[in-house]
């Protein structure tokens, strides 16, 4: 049977890695993300063993955000996973001094953009009586850290979305679960510090952090289970991490 996924933030880092696992398991692709040219790129390379299709849209614009998923072609308009995994932080500043346009935009694509692709695609899974949906969050999403607090906020939100998201799906028969990492190193930081790649860097030394494709690894394995069972809520770690703010380095 063909099984066709929707990963939001496939541009880069997990989502990227994610598809690339998903191809190797022969899963047709819609790929989104705003960098046209990466997810062009993406689609060269994995077309070859599966369908891709590439959805360029920002998940904070709805209109287009509803738009791009009800004028799929097919097979594409029948979604069997989505992966709600685009967002980033944006900056790392207590609260007296944070930023409102950081505020919004993690607010914004991290929370709201992700209602934004979930409500466009729930109604499908509802009508198929099938789906599993896959909700990015984060160590952020379950403790807070100093100068974490609304990239937190946006995270404990993932968190209870998908709680809602599992209580209110149930009735359909619709998977939904979270996948909470500790630290990946991925673009995440250098968007977190606005191209500093050099603070962004040093985020990772003296410790060995996740890959992408570790938790791509994951997802992967979370969405070939069989259809009974439902990985409902996973926190993955670099064993060097114990918590948001425990990190053994050998600086
Ligand atoms: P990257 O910066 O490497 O990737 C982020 C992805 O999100 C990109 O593909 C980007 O695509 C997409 N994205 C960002 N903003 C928007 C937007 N407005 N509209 C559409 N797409 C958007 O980071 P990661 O791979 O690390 O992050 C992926 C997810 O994992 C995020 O939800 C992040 O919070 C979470 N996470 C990351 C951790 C880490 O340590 N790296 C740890 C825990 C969770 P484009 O720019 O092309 O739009
Ligand atoms: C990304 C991991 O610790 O920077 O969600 O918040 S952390």
């Amino acid at each position: 049977m063909m099984t066709t996924a929707l990963i939001t933030g496939a541009t880069s880092g997990i989502g990227k890695s994610t598809a690339i696992e998903f191809a190797k398991q022969s899963i047709n692709l819609i790929i989104c993300g705003r960098r046209q040219d990466r997810l062009d790129e993406l689609q060269n390379e994995l077309s070859t063993s599966v369908a891709v299709h590439t959805l360029c849209f920002d998940v904070r614009d709805k209109h287009e955000v509803a738009k791009s998923i009800e004028n799929l072609p097919s097979p594409f308009n029948t979604i069997d996973i989505l992966i709600n995994n685009a967002g980033n932080a944006h900056g790392l500043d207590p609260i007296q001094t944070g930023s409102l346009d950081d505020w919004d935009a993690m607010i914004d694509i991290n929370v709201k953009g992700l209602l934004y692709v979930s409500k466009a695609i729930i109604p499908k899974m509802i009508a198929q009586k099938s789906g599993h949906i896959i909700n990015i969050g984060s160590i952020a999403g379950k403790e807070v850290y100093p100068n974490g607090n609304v990239y937190c906020a946006s995270k404990h939100a993932v968190d209870a979305i998908n709680k809602g998201m599992q209580m209110d799906l149930n009735p359909y028969g619709i998977k939904v679960g979270a996948i909470h990492p500790g630290l990946v190193e991925t673009e995440f930081s250098n968007v977190r510090f606005k191209g500093d790649d050099q603070r962004a860097g040093h985020v990772y030394d003296g410790f060995d952090p996740l890959t992408p494709e570790n938790i791509a690894d994951i997802i992967t394995f979370v969405v070939t289970r069989p259809y009974h069972v439902n990985i409902a809520d996973l926190i993955v770690f670099p064993t060097a991490q114990a918590s948001s703010t425990i990190v053994k380095k050998s600086l």
